[in-house]
């Protein structure tokens, strides 16, 4: 019986961006390769089409609204069973019970409440490939790519 090596999407969320440093050094420092990786600022359709088995959730435009706040780093994270272990160093949902339940994770470290929660992770082998797809889509596909807010400069 050995481990399995998987691929899964890991996400830096709007608060946590400042703190990408800590947190990838945490991913690398764990025993994960970051096989890809590109900053992006959501649109509203591709937020909601991101998080769309939540739309009916009472929480939904909250986080939307979160998630199309400011800048994101998406990941492709690859590791032996990355995507339960990246879970796993997330740590709960709420970053306030990770504290409690869980201080060294991701977002016992560097999340604040139940919305800003610092990062994502894929909750399994489907949605890793549905979620890597939407990022970095293999052929064809259109990926988000609107970086008005850093690139509007002269
Ligand atoms: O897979 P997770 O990110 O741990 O959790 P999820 O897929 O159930 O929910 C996606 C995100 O939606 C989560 O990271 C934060 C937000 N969320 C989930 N449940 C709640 C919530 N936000 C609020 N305000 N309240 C919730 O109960």
């Amino acid at each position: 019986v050995g481990s399995k090596k998987e691929k899964t999407l890991a996400l830096i969320k709007p608060d946590a961006v400042t703190k990408m440093g800590s947190i990838i050094e945490a991913i690398l420092d764990s025993g994960f390769v970051i096989s890809k990786a590109k900053m992006v600022l959501l649109l509203r359709t591709e937020a909601m089409d991101f998080y769309n088995e939540h739309h009916s959730k009472s929480f939904f435009s909250d986080l939307i609204s979160f998630m199309t706040s400011g800048p994101i780093v998406a990941m492709e994270v690859v590791g032996d069973e990355a995507v339960s272990s990246w879970r796993k160093l997330l740590g709960p949902t709420n970053s306030s019970i990770a504290r409690s339940e869980l201080p060294q994770s991701i977002r016992a470290r560097f999340g604040t409440d139940g919305t800003k929660n610092a990062a994502h992770g894929s909750d399994s082998i489907a949605s890793a490939a549905r979620e890597l797809e939407f990022f970095f889509p293999s052929s064809g596909g259109r990926a988000p790519k609107n970086t008005a807010k850093f690139t509007d400069c002269t």
